[in-house]
């Protein structure tokens, strides 16, 4: 794998997404690979997943913007339906899941935070669904999910504005369960973890699947991805993810300077 590790201590597994070059962001190769990841993992000796970003600058910078930019409609679509499965997969891990958020979790980071069973942040951790000012939606369920997570009004809210949140503000709306400093961030999730692991395999899977099935049940649609895919027609996501590539390569030329 290019971008994603997979490490096993005990009966705990730290999935770590790799790809530090672009604050870890999500593309096709990425979600290829954490699919795989995911399938490969046996839940004889696995009891718990942490997922985590590499480094500490960023969680999951979102999807890769440089790549989503030229998407056609049938290429927006069937990158939606490659992330609803994976994500889908995440959900449904027979096992629980711990998201160690530090640094920056933007759009699909933010989403992919949410669908892991627990979030723990470091106080560097940046929380937004910025994807409105780049002309399209979040599509990994973060419509649902945020709105389950802290609320309709809130998530509405943090949708339509795109705001960035601090890890305290993030605590204080129930978007994570607790926050700690960056130099300990990843300690307390493996010991959550190795915790957690300790417990019945049966009853955490019978838990999952009694909370899961009353509140994220609807999930599985296919809601998010059309009306993504829609998003692909336009001039405003053309132009608003050009605008981002064009900010990048201008700060660039500037610190060359
Ligand atoms: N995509 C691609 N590259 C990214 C990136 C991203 N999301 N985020 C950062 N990078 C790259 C930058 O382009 C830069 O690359 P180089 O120029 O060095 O080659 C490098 O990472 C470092 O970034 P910066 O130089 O910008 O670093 P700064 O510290 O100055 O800023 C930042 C960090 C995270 C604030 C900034 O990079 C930023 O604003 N990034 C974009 C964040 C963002 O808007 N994320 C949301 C993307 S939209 C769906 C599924 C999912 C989604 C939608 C639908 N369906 C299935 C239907 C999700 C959408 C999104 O996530």
């Amino acid at each position: 794998m290019k971008h994603i590790l997979l490490e096993i201590k005990g009966a705990v597994g730290t999935l770590t997404i790799d790809r530090q070059d672009a604050l870890n962001a999500l593309n096709f190769e990425v979600l290829k690979e954490l699919s795989e990841t995911l399938d490969s993992l046996d839940f004889n000796r696995v009891n718990c997943l942490i997922i985590r970003g590499a480094g500490t600058r960023a969680f999951v910078s979102g999807a890769d913007i440089a790549e989503m930019k030229n998407f056609s409609v049938e290429e927006g679509h069937n990158f939606s339906v490659l992330g609803n499965n994976v994500f889908t997969k995440l959900d449904s891990l027979p096992i629980p899941t711990i998201a160690a958020v530090c640094g920056y979790a933007l759009g699909g980071g933010c989403e992919l935070s949410m669908a892991c069973d627990i979030r723990l942040a470091s106080e560097s951790a940046v929380f937004s669904q910025p994807e409105m000012g780049l002309g399209i939606i979040p599509g990994f369920g973060g419509t649902q999910r945020l709105a389950v997570l802290v609320g309709v009004g809130r998530a509405k809210e943090l949708l339509y504005t795109g705001r960035r949140i601090s890890a305290s503000e993030a605590l204080n709306i129930g978007l994570v369960n607790a926050v700690y400093p960056t130099e300990i961030i990843f300690e307390e999730a493996e010991k959550m973890a190795q915790r957690i692991a300790k417990n019945s395999p049966t009853a955490m899977r019978a838990v999952k699947k009694a909370v899961n099935k009353t509140y994220f049940s609807d999930l599985h649609t296919n809601v998010e991805a059309n009306l993504f895919a829609s998003c692909f027609e336009t001039e405003e996501q053309r132009a608003a993810m050009e605008a981002f590539i064009e900010r990048t390569i201008a700060k660039k030329e500037k610190e060359k300077k």
